[in-house]
C-alpha cells in the first residue's frame, strides 16, 4: 500500500517526527540525503510502526499516495530551498511540501508564491518542543492555504501535544503565518529565560540566596500563577550539583548565553513593523552583553563587580516573584501585538486566542498563563492591550507596588534588571496621559522642519525657529 505521509530529513528532528507518525499508526516513508541515517531509523526503530524506506527522493515520492504530503525536515536555509529544488520537478498539482524547519517566514513566503506557480501547495509549519517534542506531541503551527490543511491538519493535530484533549495544532494562516507566529514564540522565550534568571540574579546577589535555596523558591512559585515548564526546569537547572566540583552547576557554566538567531529575527520584524518589543530586544542584548568577555573584563577591572547584599526575606521573595509576573504579561502583550502587526501587514487574519492555545503543550513556553491569554482574546478578539483585559489588569495593578521595589533595589545594588526595568517603563510609558514624544516633535522640526500636529487642531504645523518663530501651516 502507498505511504500516508513521508518525511525526508532524519536527524534528530525529522526521525522523531516520522515516529511520532508511526507510532499513531501511519504508514510513513522516510528519507535521508545520507542513506546510513535512514537505515540507522530503521534499524533502531523500524519495530515502533509501519516505515517505507526510500534511497533516493524519486523513490520517496513514488511510494506515496496522491495528493502526495512530504514533510522537509532539514537544516533551515539553503539545505531547504535544494531539497525543495530536487522536489518539485518530481511533484504533481495539488502535492503538499510542508516545511517543518525554522525557516524564516520571508523565505516560507517566498517558498509558497513559488510553488503556487506549479500547482503546489507549499506548508510553513512551525514545530516547537525539541527533540522530544517532535517525538511524543510538538506544538504545531502551519501556514499555507486552507486546502493545504484539509489534508493535512487531521494528521499533524492527531502527532500534536493536547491538553485538556485539544491539539496544540491549528491552521495559523495563509503563506508565512506559521513561521511568523514560531518566530514569536521563540521570541517570547527569550524573554521569558531572560526574566526568569533576572529573579534569580536578584534573590542570589540581592537576597544573598544559593542557587539550591532559589531553586526551591522556584518550585514553590511552580504551584501558582507562574506555573510552566520554564519555571519547573528552572527548580532543576538551579538544584543540579556538578558532579566533578560538588559545586552547584550554575556556578560552573560558562556565564556567556548563545543563541541561534530566531530571538534576533523577532526584534529585527518588530523593527520593521514599528511594534516595541522591548522585553525580546532586552532578552537578545542580555544575551549579546554576556557573550562579550573581553569588554565585560576591561569594564570589570576599571569598576568593580557589585557586593552580594545579602539577608533575604520572605517579602524579597514574594516582591521578585510578583515583578517576574508582571514582567512576563509585559514580554507576552509585545509579542501579541507583534503577531497582530504581522497579520494586519500581510493580512493573515490571526485568532490570536488560539495562538495562546496551541502553545499550552508541546513547545518551551507552555504555561497556566496562556489559558488566561485564551480567555482575554476569547472575551474581545480585538483587544487593545493585554494589559487592559480584566484578568491581567488586575494581576499588573496588583503587582505594581512589589514591581517598583524590585526595579529600585535591583538599580541601587548594581544588578542589572533590563527585563524588569524596561517592562516597568514600556507600562508606564502606555499609561502616561502625555509623552515627551512633543518635546521629540519639536526639535525634530527645528532642526529638519519635519513638522508636528497639534492636541487642538487638525493638520500640519511648522514654527519658524530661525525666522519670527511664528507658525505656520505646513
Ligand atoms: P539539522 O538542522 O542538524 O539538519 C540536519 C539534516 O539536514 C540532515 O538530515 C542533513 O542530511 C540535512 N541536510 C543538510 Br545539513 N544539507 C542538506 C542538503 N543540501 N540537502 C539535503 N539534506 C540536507 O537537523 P535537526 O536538528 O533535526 O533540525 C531539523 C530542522 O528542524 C531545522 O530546520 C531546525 O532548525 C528545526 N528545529 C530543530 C529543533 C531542535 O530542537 N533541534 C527544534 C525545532 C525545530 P545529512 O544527514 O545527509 O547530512
Amino acid at each position: 500500500a502507498p505511504a500516508r505521509i513521508a518525511v525526508t530529513g532524519l536527524a534528530v528532528m525529522g526521525s522523531n517526527l516520522a515516529r511520532n507518525l508511526a507510532r499513531h499508526g501511519y504508514r510513513v516513508a522516510v528519507h535521508n540525503r545520507s542513506h546510513a541515517r535512514t537505515e540507522a531509523l530503521i534499524a533502531d526503530h523500524g519495530h515502533e510502526g509501519d516505515f517505507v524506506p526510500a534511497r533516493t527522493l524519486e523513490e520517496l515520492v513514488a511510494s506515496l499516495q496522491t495528493p502526495r504530503q512530504i514533510i522537509i525536515m532539514v537544516k533551515a536555509g539553503a539545505p531547504t530551498d535544494a531539497v525543495i529544488d530536487e522536489l518539485v520537478p518530481l511533484l504533481e498539482p495539488g502535492d503538499m511540501v510542508i516545511d517543518g524547519g525554522n525557516a524564516h517566514y520571508a523565505d516560507t513566503r517566498r517558498r509558497e508564491a513559488a510553488l503556487k506557480e506549479a500547482g503546489l501547495h507549499f506548508v510553513g509549519a512551525g514545530i516547537s518542543g525539541g527533540e522530544e517534542g517532535a517525538l511524543n506531541g510538538p506544538s504545531i503551527m502551519p501556514g499555507g492555504s486552507k486546502e493545504s490543511y484539509r489534508h493535512l491538519g487531521p494528521v499533524l493535530e492527531d502527532i500534536a501535544a493536547k491538553v485538556d484533549d485539544v491539539a496544540c495544532c491549528v491552521h495559523v494562516g495563509p503563506d508565512g503565518a506559521g513561521h511568523f507566529v514560531k518566530m514569536v514564540h521563540n521570541g517570547i522565550e527569550y524573554a521569558d529565560m531572560q526574566l526568569i534568571a533576572e529573579a534569580y540574579d536578584l534573590l542570589h546577589r540581592v537576597g544573598g540566596l544559593a542557587p539550591a535555596e532559589v531553586a526551591e523558591v522556584f518550585r514553590g512559585w511552580n504551584t501558582g500563577d507562574l506555573e510552566s515548564y520554564l519555571v519547573e526546569i528552572t527548580a532543576e537547572v538551579l538544584g543540579h550539583v556538578d558532579a566533578a566540583t560538588g559545586a552547584a552547576l550554575v556556578d560552573v557554566i560558562a556565564d556567556e548565553a548563545e543563541q541561534k538567531g530566531t530571538g534576533r529575527w523577532t526584534v529585527q520584524e518588530a523593527l520593521e513593523l514599528g511594534v516595541p518589543v522591548t522585553g525580546i530586544a532586552e532578552a537578545v542584548f542580555a544575551r549579546s552583553l554576556s557573550g562579550r568577555a573581553g569588554q565585560r573584563q576591561a569594564v570589570r577591572a576599571a569598576f568593580g563587580s557589585a557586593d552580594v547584599v545579602g539577608g533575604a526575606t520572605d517579602s524579597l521573595v514574594e516582591d521578585v516573584r510578583q515583578a517576574l509576573y508582571a514582567s512576563k504579561v509585559v514580554a507576552y502583550a509585545q509579542g501579541f501585538d507583534q503577531m497582530r502587526a504581522a497579520s494586519a501587514e500581510y493580512g493573515w487574519d490571526l485568532d490570536l486566542g488560539a495562538m495562546a492555545t496551541i502553545w499550552r503543550g508541546g513547545c518551551i513556553i507552555r504555561a497556566r498563563f496562556l489559558d488566561r491569554i485564551r480567555e482575554a482574546y476569547d472575551k474581545d478578539p480585538e483587544l487593545a492591550s493585554l494589559l487592559v483585559d480584566d484578568y491581567f489588569r488586575d494581576a499588573v495593578r496588583s503587582a505594581e507596588e512589589a514591581w517598583r521595589r524590585v526595579a529600585v533595589k535591583a538599580v541601587t545594588a548594581g544588578v542589572p534588571a533590563p527585563g524588569f526595568v524596561s517592562a516597568l517603563a514600556y507600562y508606564d510609558g502606555l499609561r502616561s496621559e502625555r509623552l515627551p514624544a512633543s518635546l521629540i516633535q519639536g526639535l525634530r522640526d527645528f532642526f529638519g522642519a519635519h513638522t508636528y500636529r497639534r492636541t487642538d487642531r487638525e493638520g500640519s504645523f511648522h514654527t519658524l525657529w530661525s525666522g519670527d518663530r511664528s507658525q505656520v501651516d505646513a
